[in-house]
């Protein structure tokens, strides 16, 4: 059962923005309820001052090259201070490039290839420990806010309490609140989802599928969580939908960025070479190849507009876990990246690094400052992370690895290979120096990429003679770990 019965707490100014007169006095009556329950909690609660309080954001179809903090054209003022306060990855690995998979990997600290070929719903296994529940039983109070999408329920995952739940269905066959974007195009992501009461009945005033005010009430519900923690350490899992489509302005932020002004980057192709096992599929027809500069321009000005908000929305998270005070751990990552014109894709179910790579910043209690690492990483690995730095035992179900000592320089590596993966259509490995090898089963075809010299990766070395051996070194490295997993898709011969 819920323990904090509270949600969608906001400050007057603005909920009035975003909601009615109406909806507002029930939300008072709500935050009130709330506020008693969760005094309840704080006397009960245990005597925790020096335990840490840890913040995990997620957003979704984030690609880290466009923001400021990685280099890019959208300014990101509040990550940039958070990095300085942290360590910042460039080489971080999702795994599955799709929202549910990446999810459940970074819940559950395990790879998913072996359950996930089947493109199916991951089923939790009852022996697998989740990150909330580990922390829960360790005496952290574990509270979720935002977009809910794995199995399951977030009580069943081991959360304590939501804040500002999103999740699917709930609208009782109402239409969507914006079945259009900006750019004419129809919705088809987000259909049906609903934010959610601590009660789990929609919030319908809030709207139904992804509106312009889905992120700035996610953040609220996470700033309640903080302001209102007991005296118990807290464990909040946010989970923003930025800038995951359809991309709709922030409120506030119409035509903040123009289409005329996005230089596209250097691997824009209007259509992929071949069907990379994906050529298809939802994502990859919302603007349907071969697509022109000007449509994956006007698609990109919103969705930089998306991210600038996103940054905002951080950056309020991040005032209100200073102005609380205490240890904190703050991570900030996505559940992968997104092509978004790249190698003719608009999608995230592919291996190349835009989105195989996503952003990753940890910073807080124990982390050194201004910190930036180069070295192979997996968000899997954050469970275990946090868990070390933490003081908490590591499960036996976690198959991750503790970045720590990478973090604090006792380590200058952790993974001499990381792994992607996609159905049964695409495996990938890349090694510590960037040599990176995609399989393609189901088209016999393989790539290979040098992503330190060819960071596009636009130079496709698997047929040239001179790499043959590192072709089957990688393939018999990446043979070996299917292997392991019990991987059942066909094996790259050598
Ligand atoms: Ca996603």
């Amino acid at each position: 059962m819920n323990r904090w019965n509270y949600s969608l707490m906001m400050n007057h100014s603005t909920y009035c923005e975003i909601i009615s007169l109406r909806f507002a006095i029930k939300l008072i009556l709500l935050a009130t309820v709330a506020m008693h329950t969760v005094s309840g909690i704080a006397q009960s609660g245990e005597a925790s001052a020096e335990r840490v309080n840890v913040v995990l954001l997620v957003a979704d179809d984030l690609r880290a090259d466009v923001m400021s903090v990685y280099g890019g054209p959208v300014a990101t003022p509040n990550l940039e201070k958070l990095a300085a306060r942290g360590c910042l990855f460039t080489r971080a690995s999702c795994g599955y490039p799709i929202c549910h998979v990446s999810r459940t990997e970074i819940v559950t600290g395990r790879s998913l290839v072996a359950e996930a070929s089947s493109g199916k719903t991951i089923a939790f296994d009852p022996t697998w420990t989740t990150w909330p529940a580990c922390m829960r039983q360790a005496g952290w109070h574990t509270v979720y806010s935002g977009k809910w999408h794995v199995q399951g329920t977030p009580n069943s995952r081991g959360y304590s309490a939501t804040s500002a739940l999103y999740s699917g269905g709930g609208s009782a066959g109402k239409p969507l609140s914006f079945p259009r974007t900006p750019t004419g195009l129809a919705v088809t992501g987000y259909t049906g989802w609903t934010f959610k009461g601590a009660d789990d009945k929609p919030l319908l005033e809030h709207g139904i599928g992804l509106t312009p005010t889905t992120d700035a009430i996610i953040t609220q519900g996470a700033v309640a969580a903080i302001n209102h923690r007991s005296n118990r350490p807290l464990f909040l899992h946010v989970n923003f939908t930025a800038p995951h489509d359809p991309l709709f302005w922030p409120s506030g932020m119409e035509n903040s960025y123009s289409a005329q002004s996005i230089t596209l980057p250097e691997n824009f192709r209007d259509s992929h070479p071949f069907d990379h096992g994906n050529i298809v599929g939802r994502d990859e027809i919302v603007v349907p190849a071969p697509r022109s500069r000007a449509a994956v321009q006007a698609e990109r000005a919103i969705y930089y507009g998306l991210v600038a908000n996103l940054d905002k929305q951080v950056g309020m998270i991040l005032e209100t876990i200073d102005r609380n005070g205490g240890q904190w751990l703050i991570i900030f990552t996505s559940d992968q990246g997104l092509s978004l014109g790249s190698h003719g894709l608009m999608g995230k179910q592919n291996q190349y690094e835009h989105t195989a790579n996503p952003p990753l910043i940890i910073a807080g209690k124990g982390i050194p400052t201004n910190r930036r690492l180069n070295t192979n990483c997996a968000l899997r690995d954050l469970y275990p992370t946090c868990c070390e730095l933490a003081g908490v035992p590591i499960p036996h179900s976690v198959q991750g690895k503790s970045l720590q000592r990478l973090i604090n320089g006792h380590a200058s590596q952790v993974h001499p290979f990381v792994y992607g993966y996609f159905t049964d259509t695409q495996r990938m490995i890349r090694s510590e120096d960037g040599w990176k090898l995609i399989w393609y089963p189901k088209v016999a075809r393989t790539q290979l990429f040098h992503t330190p010299s060819d960071p596009w990766e636009l130079n496709d070395l698997s047929q040239d003679s001179a790499h043959v051996r590192r072709k089957q070194d990688l393939a018999r490295a990446l043979n070996t770990w299917l292997q392991l997993q019990g991987d059942s898709a066909p094996r790259l011969k050598l």
